[in-house]
């Protein structure tokens, strides 16, 4: 029993993410309710029971601290979340500009923003500046709450500045980065003016994660061309100084899914949809509506499916569920125009007087409405132009036990890595070429199909989120462990 006593208690582990994992729900006039949003990160790291978690982030709604009697920041501990304040200024140069207009087009190869070059540098040095005084908030955050022993995981894009703002409070803080998009080829890499100074302070950090092999290559050949560092096969090497750099695929929360298929909210749900699009096969596109995703590409492929095969036109239909994102920026009111009017067009030409072909919804649908279409689906969509590794994919395959329906995924996503065995891979700008993937799937042998599925379900179910955060963890710990021996030989 004495022995139980002294164990030691669990390992902090501290998540700073530019976002908590809860949202502010308004009831009433004077009160506010927090809830968890269940995003993948969060499923992620939910299930990860070996740490005591706890979460930094902005709290990214407009709240005033007092919620009834308590702050916000107190309401917020007992979520096990700590709040970082980001003044109105501050998010719109660190988090529309910086994250959102340079970062996130750069890492997936749409480039940097072109419209006026010199209003472009000008607002660029700004928007840089806010990044990084946004960083240096976030670790100020950090440092406050920080005991020895935690170990600290950076994620994503808006916090590449946090590994150095970190280690310049405390050189023993174990840091740990992941980025969730693409990493881009050094070339794209090297058209970023702040590129030097975002990889140094990534590789500030001890062990640096990315979804794919291929991505944690781009990382490391930018580090040697661009700051002529050495690249090894572990990392990356300064001055005798080793950047543990690797590939940690995440995953899903696949039992979620499974069980969920069970619930009688999913049942009467999938009841609904079957009746609904009885004596059709359903194919479906779920996305947030980004550039990246690739849905025009998607929808003018089904049209020349469409096109070339007449009889299959009132035999099959599209389900797009595109959730509205980042509704303020031009570009994405563009791309929402322009979805509609493609669909408009489309549905105008194959469409009757009693049925349409694509059904497209400008929203979010709920978790039992999500599972219950994926079970019901006989053809999956991902036509991603880029994406980090794209959790639609698994989500679908995870839902399809007894259907086994065919999943079309474009090669540019991290998850063809991991299912495009089971998947058929499509480059998504080629438009005639989906179109024929779409044929072959919807006519495809139940035997292949199985023989398909079964790969990528087999995938889903092991590979899981909390097998990736677990690993990343134990993998920071073991990076600090092994660079202290180093150090003492
Ligand atoms: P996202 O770009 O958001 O994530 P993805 O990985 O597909 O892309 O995750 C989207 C999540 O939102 C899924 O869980 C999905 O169910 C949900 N979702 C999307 N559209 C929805 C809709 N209309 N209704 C309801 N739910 C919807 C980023 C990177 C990805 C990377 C993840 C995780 O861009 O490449 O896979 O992070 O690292």
């Amino acid at each position: 029993k004495e022995k139980q006593d002294m164990r030691p208690s669990k390992q902090r582990l501290l998540v700073v993410a530019n976002r908590l994992p809860v949202s502010a729900v308004r009831q009433g006039h004077e009160s506010w309710n927090l809830e968890i949003s269940a995003g993948g990160l969060v499923s992620a790291l939910l299930g990860v029971k070996e740490f005591d978690t706890r979460w930094i982030g902005w709290a990214g709604v407009n709240v005033p601290d007092v919620i009834g009697q308590r702050t916000l920041t107190e309401a917020l501990a007992e979520k096990r979340c700590i709040p970082v304040f980001l003044d109105e200024e501050i998010v719109n140069q660190y988090y529309n500009g910086y994250c959102n207009n340079i970062l996130w087009p750069l890492f997936h190869y749409l480039g940097l923003p072109q419209e006026d070059r010199l209003a472009t540098t000008r607002s660029f040095q700004s928007q840089f500046a806010a990044y990084k005084k946004a960083n240096q908030m976030f670790a100020d955050v950090v440092n406050k709450n920080y005991e020895e022993g935690d170990v600290v995981w950076c994620h994503d894009y808006h916090l590449m500045f946090l590994p150095q703002c970190l280690k310049e409070y405390n050189n023993k803080m174990k840091v740990g980065w992941f980025l969730h998009t693409p990493f881009p080829s050094s070339e794209i890499h090297r058209t970023l003016p702040s590129r030097s100074e975002l990889l140094r302070s990534v590789l500030a950090a001890d062990l640096v994660g990315f979804h794919t092999y291929d991505y944690a290559r781009h990382f490391v050949s930018a580090c040697t061309r661009i700051l002529g560092l050495e690249g090894t096969p572990e990392g990356v090497e300064d001055q005798g100084r080793l950047t543990r750099v690797a590939a940690f695929p995440i995953g899903i929360d696949s039992d979620r899914f499974i069980r969920a298929l069970e619930l009688s909210q999913v049942q009467d749900h999938i009841k609904e949809f079957k009746e609904r699009f009885a004596g059709r096969k359903v194919m479906l596109g779920v996305d947030r509506l980004d550039m990246i995703k690739g849905i025009p590409q998607k929808i003018l492929a089904f049209e020349k499916f469409l096109e070339e095969n007449p009889t299959w036109r009132d035999k099959v239909v599209l389900l797009q569920i595109a959730v509205p994102t980042r509704t303020d920026v031009p570009e994405y009111q563009k791309l929402t125009s322009q979805v509609h009017e493609i669909v408009g067009r489309i549905n105008g030409r194959f469409g009757t007087l009693t049925a349409v072909p694509i059904h497209h919804l400008d929203r979010s649908l709920d978790f039992h409405a999500l599972c219950a279409l994926y079970a019901i689906t006989d053809v999956a969509l991902v036509t991603s132009l880029r994406d980090g590794m794209n959790l639609v994919s698994y989500e679908f395959v995870a839902c399809q036990a007894s259907k086994k329906g065919v999943l079309i995924l474009s090669e540019f996503a991290g998850a063809a890595q991991s299912l495009g065995a089971g998947a058929i891979l499509v480059n998504p700008w080629n438009i005639t070429e989906v179109a024929a993937s779409i044929g072959y799937a919807l006519n495809m042998p139940a035997n292949e199909r199985e023989k398909r599925h079964y790969h990528n379900f087999m995938h889903v179910t092991t590979h899981t989120s909390q097998e990736w955060a677990a690993t990343f963890v134990s993998e920071l710990n073991d990076t600090i462990v092994e660079a202290q021996l180093r150090t003492r030989q």
